[in-house]
């Protein structure tokens, strides 16, 4: 009796191991595919949208609101959906239009990327808003801008550029 119970116990124990390792392999093997699907989804935010030609100018004092600038292409299409930054309170879309003698800007609630296509944000129409900055912005100085963009199956993905302080847009954003 004593000899089965052992046995028992042995089986069972048996099985417990072999559960517990298939439960490990599986517990690996998920952490696996979600390292795999970051690196994936990674890879095609890189590849699918890019940003070029980054640049925000210097504010002079008392002023609380900045502009930033940039080149952005998207490969298969997409919509550039929410801005933030660590250097302000919020970050819009603003889009500008020639009022008579008034230049009027107007908040953008997305910005369309038509697939292939060059999007320009300059100082003189489509730009990026910083709103309450939390420091002045000085010249030879970066700050942080996240992106969220949305590919067409709605998807979204955020880019991180890191935007340089200078006064007047790097060369390749003029061509
Ligand atoms: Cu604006």
């Amino acid at each position: 009796m004593q000899k089965l119970i052992c046995r028992f116990i042995s089986i069972t124990s048996t099985v417990d191991k072999r559960m517990k390792a298939r439960a490990q392999l599986k517990l690996r093997s998920t952490v696996l595919s979600a390292a795999l699907f970051g690196l994936t989804s990674l890879a095609l935010a890189a590849e699918d949208v890019t940003v070029t030609a980054a640049w925000a100018r210097p504010t002079v004092r008392g002023q609380s609101v900045g502009g930033a600038y940039f080149d952005i292409r998207s490969e298969r299409g997409a919509t550039l959906t929410d801005l933030r930054s660590d250097a302000a309170a919020s970050v819009q879309l603003h889009s500008m239009t020639r009022d008579g003698d008034i230049m009027r800007m107007r908040e953008l609630a997305t910005l369309p990327l038509p697939p292939g296509e060059v999007v320009h944000l300059a100082p003189s129409g489509t730009h990026a808003m910083l709103l309450d900055l939390r420091q002045p912005l000085r010249a030879g100085e970066s700050i942080p801008l996240e992106l969220t963009v949305a590919d067409a199956q709605g998807r979204r993905r955020t880019l991180q550029v890191i935007v340089p302080i200078r006064t007047a847009a790097p060369v390749e954003h003029s061509r």
